[in-house]
């Protein structure tokens, strides 16, 4: 009897997931409060980019197992997916939560069953959800289940990792959290785990706040590593052979709306003993100034005064257009702190997002004097660096990713800068 479910939130998370259910012959409802999305979805256009999005939603309208509108409607299973970011004090902002929550409250009735999808800090279910939930009088539990199913997918592969990866189902009982897994397992082949509300809270934190540890730690690593005189990568490449070595990468810094945000709830939460995680933060919220210096210092080095940076990548990470959090957007106004002349460029972005941004790579290249990787889209792995060199001013390259083919870009006559290389101090 879980035929219908209404998904609230038609966003990177809301919005595949509604259309996984709806080709698996589920009727789904999404709702969004934003209007010019809804109205796109309807009419089968895209607001998100996302690999295997637009086939699969074309296929969910034409069945007719997906409706959308700004407005829930009555179901059997509410599923919550809404943005859960932090405040500029970096203390959890639970507004669209807790507006979701209210939103459904009319709708939902004996026997409903209501699954939180976003990121939270740990504890929201029982403390800000189920009081807001008990306004609609049914008995939490018995007449009314509620659970959390942390997503877990990567933006870029949300399609494949919906389906093979494994799932933490946390209910606020045993039977929610079973019926929580029946119904996932419509499209899911990985494995279910089941726990409790607030362990599945932690878990999800916990598993984004590990990675950003870790880069912290690689980040950190890249800054002593220059300083030594090492190639970071090259280190860290090879003590990832050790079998109970995993570092992460470094980079200009972290971004997106996951892991430069849910470390924060841990620190809100916890700040006496949260201290390895918020250093962690401030360590990769370090970086794009690190980047912007190293960039001035190149120049130094090659005496070039007035330098024109091109900047290449926008977007958090690769081969997405998401520029939520980007580290790409603090380089460049730390660039403009600097004084530094820039024009940026994202091949994923098509419109004018920051006001040095071009939409041309050409335009982006012409008479610069540092190209600036910050984002490694396969895009800029290929590019010819021998038609690079007929563009810009000056053949200089700093490459943050450590994406680029450096034998070719060197043969070129590029002075080739890599971020926790020995070469840029
Ligand atoms: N980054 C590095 N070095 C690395 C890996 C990543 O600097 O070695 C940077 C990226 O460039 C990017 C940021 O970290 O700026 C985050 O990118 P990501 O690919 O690590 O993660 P997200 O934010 O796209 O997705 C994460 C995933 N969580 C984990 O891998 C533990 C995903 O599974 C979650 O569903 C998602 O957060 C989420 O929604 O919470």
């Amino acid at each position: 009897m879980m035929n219908k479910i209404c998904v609230v939130g038609l966003g990177y998370i809301g919005l595949p997931t509604s259309v996984m259910f709806a080709n698996n012959g589920l009727h789904v409802h999404g709702v969004d409060v934003n209007a010019a999305a809804v109205e796109k979805i309807q009419h089968k256009q895209l607001h998100i980019e996302e690999n295997g999005l637009q086939e699969r939603l074309n296929a969910a309208i034409d069945s007719g197992n997906l409706t959308v509108s700004t407005t829930p409607e009555k179901a059997d299973v509410f599923i919550i997916a809404v943005p859960s970011p932090i405040k500029p004090d970096k203390t959890a902002d639970m507004k669209y939560v807790e507006a979701a929550t209210k939103s459904i409250v009319p709708y939902i009735e004996k026997g409903n069953l209501v699954i939180l999808e976003s990121t939270v800090p740990p504890r929201t279910v029982e403390d800000v959800m189920m009081p807001i939930l008990e306004e609609s009088g049914l008995e939490i539990g018995t007449e009314l289940l509620v659970s959390h199913s942390p997503e877990r997918v990567i933006p870029g592969r949300v399609f494949e990792e919906l389906v093979n990866n494994s799932r933490i189902v946390g209910g606020i009982n045993e039977k929610s959290s079973e019926k929580t897994r029946d119904l996932y397992r419509a499209f899911v082949k990985g494995e279910i785990f089941l726990t409790d509300a607030t362990t599945a809270e932690m878990v999800k934190v916990i598993e984004n706040t590990f990675r950003d540890v870790n880069i912290a730690f690689a980040n950190e690593l890249a800054r002593v590593s220059a300083n030594l005189g090492v190639n970071v990568w090259e280190a860290i490449k090879l003590a990832n052979h050790h079998p109970r070595v995993n570092i992460h990468l470094p980079g200009p810094g972290v971004g997106g709306h996951c892991i430069a945000v849910d470390p924060w709830f841990l620190v809100e939460q916890d700040p006496q003993n949260a201290k390895i995680i918020h250093l962690a933060r401030q360590t990769n919220d370090s970086m794009p100034l690190y980047v912007a210096n190293q960039v001035k210092e190149i120049a130094n080095q090659h005496q070039i005064k007035n330098p024109k940076v091109a900047v290449l990548g926008l977007s958090f990470k690769a081969n997405i257009d998401d520029m939520r959090e980007s580290p790409s957007v603090e380089v460049v106004h730390h660039l403009n702190e600097l004084n530094l002349e820039l024009t940026a460029f994202d091949p994923h972005i098509h419109e004018a997002k920051l006001p040095q941004q071009s939409l041309e790579l050409e335009e982006t290249l012409k008479n610069a004097d540092i190209i600036l990787i910050l984002t490694e889209h396969d895009e800029f792995k290929i590019l010819d660096p021998k038609q690079m060199a007929n563009l810009v001013r000056s053949k200089i390259v700093f490459d943050t990713k450590n994406c680029l083919p450096r034998d070719a870009w060197l043969k070129a006559g590029f002075d080739l800068r890599v971020l926790g290389d020995s070469k840029n101090i």
